[in-house]
Parts: C-alpha cells; structure tokens; sequence
C-alpha cells in the first residue's frame, strides 16, 4: 500500500454563502488545506469545525496565502469591496463570482496592476452538484493558461474544470451565454406546462418525464447550428426549415389561443424566423437567426 500520498495545494476562499460553502466542503473532503474568510463570520464556524482555517479579515485570508486565492462571492461590487485595502502582490486570484466578460476584463487588468495573476471562472454547477462529479457540473476558466495547469489539480476538486481560452472575459462570455439557453429553455417549459395546465386528468410527473427527454433529444440541433456556422452555409444538412417551422408556429400560436394561454414566451422567437423567411431564406435552418441578433 503506498502511504506516501502527494500533500495538496493549500487553498484559500473568500465568501461563504451558498456556493462558496459548497465549494469549501469540497476542497476538505478532498484533503486540501483551506483557509477562509466571510464578512459575515458566523458562517465560517460550521467549516472550521470541519477542519477549515479562518482568519478575521480577507486581507489576513489574502496574505496568508501560498496558494490561489479564491473568490465566490454575490457580484463584481463585492469583490471590490472584499478587496479593499488587500495586498495581492504575487498572489494567485481565481475569480469565480458571476461578472460580465468586460467585467472579468477589467478585473484582470485591475490584478495586473496590483501585481497579482487572475484567473477567471464561470460556475456551471448548482451548490449541491459541486464535489459530485456524476452530476456534470463544472467550471470553466480563462486568462493566463499557465495558471490554470499550475492550479489545476485544487481547481479539479469541486467539479470539472474546462479552460476556455486566454482571453479573461471568454469564462464569462461562454458561462453568460450558457445561462441566457437555459433562460430560453426554462421560457418553452413554461410555456408548455401552461399549455397542459387546464387538463386536469393530464399526469404532470409524466409530462416531465417526456418534456425532459424531448428537449435532451433536441439539444443536439445545437451541433447542426454551429455546423452551418462555421461553414456560413445556412442550408447545409437542412432537414427541419425555417419555412416548414413558421407554418408550424401558426399551429403552435392557434393551439395556445383555445388553451386561453399568453404565447409572450414565444412571439419573439417566432417573428425573428418569420423575418428570415420575409428576407427570402425559408430555405435555411435555425443557424440563418443568428445573424439577426446580431444586426448583421
Ligand atoms: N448558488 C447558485 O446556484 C449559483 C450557481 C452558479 C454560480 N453562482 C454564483 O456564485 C457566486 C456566489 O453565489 P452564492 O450562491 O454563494 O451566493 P450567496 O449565497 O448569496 O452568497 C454571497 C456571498 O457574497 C458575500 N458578499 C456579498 N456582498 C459582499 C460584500 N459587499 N463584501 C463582502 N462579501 C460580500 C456574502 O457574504 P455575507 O452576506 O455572508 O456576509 C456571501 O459570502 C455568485 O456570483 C453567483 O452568481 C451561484
């Protein structure tokens, strides 16, 4: 048996609501030394209990530090307010608080400044998948890459980690648009239980259990999409057309009218297609949309 097991990285985090509790029971019950800070101290007891470190303040946490430094806290502000009066000089920053790709940007320049490396990290994980890998959560990261292979193995242990380019805003660009397909896909369930709700000897549970498989079965339309993308050749593999899936919203539409039920979810999607077919492109797939959105 092979007692001489490798010491792990000694991390340090600051905040301790939800997420960075979650993120903390992970890197204990990976072995990892952890020390932590919250500004509300009382959450930090339950965590030293389990063998955390905590110190009084994030500037103590941030000069204590030997390893990354990091941050999961509510928003950008209050990084800024965590970090105030803090020493980051040659430290190692893992941002993983929710920002705008210009905000992971800035943030990376402002660490630059004070003599700090930054790394930054999209959560795509709620708190109870984190340290479950079964699950699929993960995070992603951008910046310097060199950072991230040196961090990677304490980065690996609350879930997957996927670095996703050099440039710092890129974590948050892909984790933002990420979000904003689950907004929409969260909209069409909505909008499909609504439809279903006046049926009351209709079984929801088993609904669910088909809403869940079919959009699983169609989320693979998003390869065909980037396919057509990359190639700018918007009819390539066509087989379900913008044409054929206008008359079919007409269906879609008239169907949520005998339910009394408001298709607001809906109508903008369905007039950004029905604009691509005006244009004379009922011919193309989903991936002819795109460029609307983006006033191309
Ligand atoms: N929870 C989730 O499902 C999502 C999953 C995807 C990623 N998000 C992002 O993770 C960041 C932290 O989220 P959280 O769930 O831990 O959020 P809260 O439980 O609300 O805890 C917020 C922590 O931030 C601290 N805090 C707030 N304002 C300040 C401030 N001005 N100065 C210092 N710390 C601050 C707060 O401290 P306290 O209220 O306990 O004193 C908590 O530690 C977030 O970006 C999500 O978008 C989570």
């Amino acid at each position: 048996m092979d007692t001489h097991s490798t010491p792990k990285a000694p991390v340090t985090l600051l905040g301790l609501g939800d997420m960075g509790t979650a993120l903390a029971r992970a890197w204990l019950a990976a072995g990892h030394p952890l020390t932590i800070w919250n500004r509300t101290p009382e959450k930090a007891g339950p965590l030293a209990r389990e063998g955390a470190r905590t110190v009084a303040t994030a500037a103590e946490a941030v000069a204590s530090a030997t390893g990354p430094v990091v941050l999961c806290l509510l928003d950008d502000a209050s990084v800024d307010e965590a970090l105030d009066g803090t020493d980051l000089n040659g430290k190692d920053v893992v941002n993983l608080t929710t920002n705008t790709p210009a905000h992971a940007r800035q943030r990376a320049h402002w660490a630059e400044e004070r003599g700090a490396r930054l790394l930054d990290g999209g959560i795509m994980a709620v708190p109870p998948m984190i340290g479950r890998p079964e699950t699929g959560g993960y995070i992603l990261y951008s910046g310097d890459h060199a950072l991230f292979a040196r961090h990677r193995a304490a980065l690996e242990a609350p879930a997957g980690a996927k670095f996703v380019g050099e440039d710092p805003g890129h974590a948050a660009l892909h984790d933002i648009a990420l979000l904003s397909a689950m907004t929409g896909m969260f909209a069409g369930i909505t909008h499909a239980f609504a439809l279903m709700g006046p049926e009351k000897d209709l079984d929801q549970a088993r609904f669910a259990t088909l809403l869940a498989e079919w959009l699983g079965a169609m989320s693979g339309a998003a390869h065909g999409i980037a396919a057509q993308l990359s190639s700018d050749n918007f009819t390539e593999g066509v087989t379900s057309s913008l044409a054929m899936m206008t008359a079919a919203n007409d269906t879609l539409l008239a169907t949520a009218q005998d339910q009394s039920v408001d298709a607001r979810l809906l109508t903008p999607y369905m007039e950004l297609m029905h604009q691509r077919v005006a244009q004379g492109h009922g011919d193309e797939g989903l991936a002819g949309t795109v460029g609307l959105l983006r006033n191309e």
